[in-house]
């Protein structure tokens, strides 16, 4: 069966992008892949991470995963500093990597800002580590939100390199999986902004624990311009805010967005706003209340993510040996 391998940062609060994008997709492939989701820590340190937060975190979005759907018996759930591999595999991966590449990541020129050269060299080689949780696992396919795609194709290039340098064919050459109608869901504030868990402002995004009130709240509040909805896809995609909301509104209705738009075409953005809050209170709400009552029992978390971490590392030992054997490195 082919094998799957995704993550998310335990970076702040899970959002509605987060779970559009990638987790709810994690759920959907479960039946058909090997899958491996990987809360991903090292990572997450690229920008500082307040060591007393990490661990709620990490459990955060473990719980996530499982409130969304993710069965940790089907499928391993683990983070990833438990399974030493990654950072291992990363740093032959730095090696195989050209910084011509990694200067043309989008990513890390966003995340960085203007103050690149104050940014932890671990943002810089962030895609590098990216490429080892995948190839750790020789994972066939990666679904990932849009914004991932560039860091997917840095892991095609390490591949293909890798083998070429080598003279192996080793590693598999990765696909992304990227699919659903909100594969890039945008900041409520900004529709031209990505939705993120870390946007200093809270009104930016839905977090999946928010309580029915601030839900509706946010989505009253959402940056929208004055004219009624559109009545062509055309004419919804010119205008970034009305775009997101319907593409958020599908999403959550499982139906296509000129299916939404159909719906509500010609429409006053209060009202089709108060049916957007409804929806995201039906979807998004048990969820929330899910992840409530995981986070409150530590244990049972983190028993799983214990159980995760050996599985992984039974998947990944033997790999790791292969390569350590294929470089060259002694192994006394
Ligand atoms: N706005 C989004 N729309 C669709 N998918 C999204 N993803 C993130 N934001 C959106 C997908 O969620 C997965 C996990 O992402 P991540 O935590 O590894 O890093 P990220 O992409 O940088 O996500 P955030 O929420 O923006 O985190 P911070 O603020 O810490 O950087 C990925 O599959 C991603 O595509």
């Amino acid at each position: 069966m082919n094998r799957i391998f995704s993550g998310v940062q335990p970076s702040g609060a899970m959002q509605l992008g987060n779970y559009l994008g990638a987790i709810r997709n994690f759920v959907r492939l479960q039946d058909d892949y090997d899958c491996i989701y990987c809360v991903v820590d090292l990572h997450a340190i690229t920008l500082w991470q307040d060591p007393k937060l990490l661990a709620e975190q990490t459990r955060h979005v473990t719980a996530s995963y499982l409130a969304a759907g993710v069965d940790p018996k089907q499928s391993i759930i683990f983070n990833q500093s438990a399974v030493a591999g990654h950072a291992q595999l990363a740093w032959i991966f730095n090696c195989v990597a050209r910084i011509g590449w990694l200067n043309r990541m989008t990513q890390f020129k966003e995340k960085a800002g203007k103050h690149r050269e104050n940014a932890s060299v671990g943002l810089y080689v962030y895609p590098d580590l990216m490429a080892a949780d995948i190839l750790l696992y020789k994972a066939t396919h990666v679904p990932v939100g849009e914004d991932q795609k560039q860091h997917l194709e840095l892991t095609r290039d390490i591949a293909q390199k890798f083998n070429h340098d080598y003279g192996v064919e080793y590693f598999p050459i990765t696909e992304p999986l990227i699919f659903g109608e909100a594969t890039r869901v945008m900041s409520l504030r900004d529709g031209t902004k990505k939705m993120s868990k870390s946007d200093p402002s809270d009104y930016s995004r839905i977090n999946l624990t928010d309580d029915a009130d601030a839900i509706a709240l946010k989505i009253r509040k959402a940056r929208t311009d004055p004219h009624p909805l559109p009545e062509t896809i055309e004419d919804l995609e010119k205008r970034p805010e009305a775009n997101n909301l319907v593409g958020i509104y599908a999403a959550l209705a499982d139906i296509s967005r000129p299916e939404a738009l159909a719906k509500v075409a010609g429409t006053q953005f209060a009202g089709f706003k108060q049916e957007l809050a409804d929806l995201a209170v039906e979807k998004v709400g048990p969820i929330g209340a899910e992840m409530q009552r995981l986070t409150a029992d530590p244990g049972h978390v983190d028993a799983i993510l214990k159980e995760g971490a050996e599985r992984a590392a039974a998947i990944a030992e033997p790999i790791l040996k292969d390569v350590m054997e294929i470089v060259g490195f002694l192994r006394p």
